[in-house]
């Protein structure tokens, strides 16, 4: 029996998973964030959220890939990889990787230091761009994430304490294609942490449980801490802040956003939009004394985006389910 405090319900294995998938296609819906037939990717890391997501997904009949991007993390970016290739060749899904450290020359630890920025800011970035740069380049629709209702209610619940409130306006499940960027949705938003983490074990899914070494101190975290507090004292709370939002407050912030919104042009470097003349992750290999990939590689031209290589077990294992 799963015991979901914030839905007053207990749900048996089957039922859960049932409930699990339904939340997905009800967000999916609701946000009109993938139509049928429609290429699919998904960033994945290894971890609970994006390899559930994968599966739901996979489950409810999309066309989807993944991506993993390696850290250079040690150890943690060593298991991280292992997850997710096992879980792809099990299933006999297409992973696709880029390995920072191998293309780009730096790793997030070093680079970070380098930089002179936060472990967490480094990654973010880095990530980003090599996420969006690889679904534009593979020609997906649509570009996935794992975020779930606990991230989002944390992401919102810091937003609001400093008022940030260009971030507010474009908080939204769904943002759509614009300007070099892919499509970017969050199916996950309708479940916990607790509920994918209960997923995966139900679905037999091996993922990396340890948290990343560099999370420590950020503050994300101490902002799911908080609202873990709340919501043990009031079911159903964080439900209630997140999509309250989106309902009552989010449409108000909209201006903001937008005027936040500065012209885009294509990075000198890499052709990402960006606002400078060199993008910001252009700078930031630079400062990690990393280096853009050799003249020749894939990805060393502004036209041909990323570096991305297929997993070495793709080809052992066929085609999808
Ligand atoms: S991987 Fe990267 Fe996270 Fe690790 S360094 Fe921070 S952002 S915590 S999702
Ligand atoms: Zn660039």
């Amino acid at each position: 029996m799963i015991d979901l405090r914030r839905h007053n319900a207990n749900f048996c294995a089957e039922h859960f998973l049932e409930q699990c998938r339904r939340q997905v296609s009800k967000a999916i819906d609701r946000f009109e964030m993938i139509a049928q037939g429609e290429r699919v990717l998904v960033a994945v890391s290894g971890g609970k959220d994006s390899l559930a997501v994968w599966d739901l997904l996979v489950d409810l009949g999309f066309r989807a890939d993944g991506l993993y991007v390696g850290l250079g993390i040690g150890d943690y970016s060593d298991t991280s990889g292992h997850h997710a290739r096992a879980f792809a060749a099990e299933r006999g899904l297409t992973l696709l990787e880029v390995d920072i450290p191998e293309t780009y020359g730096y790793d997030i630890p070093d680079g970070s230091r380098a930089a002179r920025r936060a472990p967490c800011s480094a990654c973010g970035l880095s990530k980003r761009h090599l996420f969006d740069r690889a679904a534009l380049e593979h020609g997906y629709d649509v570009l996935v994430t794992g975020h779930n209702l606990d991230d989002e209610a944390a992401v919102l619940f810091g937003n609001t304490l400093h008022w940030h409130t260009e971030y507010l306006g474009r908080q939204l499940p769904v943002l759509p294609a614009r300007d070099g960027f892919p499509r970017k949705v969050k199916p996950l938003v309708r479940l916990t942490e607790r509920e994918t983490a209960a997923y995966c074990v139900l679905r037999g899914i091996d993922y990396l449980v340890d948290e990343c070494p560099m999370a420590a101190g950020n503050r994300h975290l101490a902002y799911k801490e908080a609202l873990n507090d709340i919501e043990r004292r009031s079911p159903g709370a964080k439900h209630s802040f997140y999509f309250g939002f989106l309902d009552r407050a989010a449409h108000r912030f909209a201006p903001d956003a937008e005027a936040d919104r500065t012209e885009l042009v294509p990075c000198s470097r890499c052709g990402a939009p960006t606002t400078a003349e060199v993008c910001a992750f252009c700078r930031l290999v630079d400062r990690a004394g990393g280096h853009l990939p050799e003249a020749g590689s894939p990805g060393a031209t502004p036209v041909e985006l990323g570096a991305t290589r297929r997993s070495r077990r793709e080809a052992s294992v066929g085609g999808g389910r």
